[in-house]
């Protein structure tokens, strides 16, 4: 029932030239069905890659945005700029915009509030940091986060959210959570979304898991019911190992 998702995360990674070539080496493996594909670039590349997806079946997403539609922000581009340019996907709160750019619960919140409410669709990371893995406060920290990410939306809103789990851990260090470790999480955050919301939601929300994701890793987490698919950044710049993945997930 629920789609598989394999979202690409390019990071501050290609030029736009790049992402086109990118765009044309995977219109050349031609469409797969049954997978939601979505590659996530940086602003300047968004608006030539939205032109160029049509025979991939990728959708585009931003890896950030404000949650106002326009003001006095510096540096920062809107949910209705993104509209404007046909870029139905963007990634809100990960870790590396938590740590890096005091991206916080509070700021997730707005941001996902704006996204839904202009029809875009929010992929909200969340995940513990090593220091709390330890201090055996998983649970609670994915709890916390859901919680403040989803608070004051409604069912049919959070239905639409896909949630990403990345233990911050496992980010682009090579070590990728055990799908035991990631199963078990996520079926956490699932019955989180249950007792939050309903368990509808709980049932219709994709999950998916991030972290040190490729192609000899994606099965071992797509062979989990909960697991809905994968949010990958280094292994989603190259076509082909991206292509693996949407074909491991389809
Ligand atoms: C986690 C992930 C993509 P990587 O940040 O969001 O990156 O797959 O390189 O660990």
């Amino acid at each position: 029932m629920r789609t598989p998702v394999i979202a690409g995360n390019w990071k501050m990674y290609k030029t736009v030239d790049q992402a086109l070539d990118f765009m044309n080496a995977l219109r050349e493996r031609g469409e797969v069905s049954g997978v939601e594909q979505v590659v996530c670039a940086s602003f300047v590349a968004l608006p030539a890659l939205a032109q160029a997806t049509s025979g991939t079946g990728v959708g585009i997403g931003a890896q950030t945005m404000h949650w106002e539609e326009e003001g006095a922000y510096t540096g920062e581009v809107s949910p209705t700029m993104l509209q404007d340019i046909d870029v139905p996907y963007v990634i809100i709160g990960h870790s590396e915009r938590r740590t890096y750019f005091a991206e916080t619960d509070e700021t997730v919140n707005k941001k996902t509030k704006s996204a839904l409410d202009h029809d875009l669709t929010p992929i909200v990371c969340i995940g513990e940091t090593l220091e709390e893995k330890e201090a055996d406060r998983t649970q609670e920290t994915v709890r916390d986060q859901v919680a403040k990410a989803l608070d004051g939306r409604s069912s049919a809103e959070a239905s639409r959210v896909i949630l990403a789990y990345e233990p911050v851990w496992a980010i682009g260090t090579g070590k990728s959570a055990t799908a035991d470790d990631a199963d078990e999480v996520i079926r956490f955050i699932r019955k989180t979304v249950a007792d939050q919301l309903d368990h509808d939601v709980a049932r219709d929300i994709r999950i998916l898991y991030g972290g040190s994701v490729k192609p000899s890793n994606i099965d071992s987490f797509l062979e989990r019911p909960d697991i809905d698919g994968a949010l990958v950044g280094g292994a989603s710049l190259d076509p082909n190992s991206f292509g693996q993945l949407v074909d491991a997930a389809a």
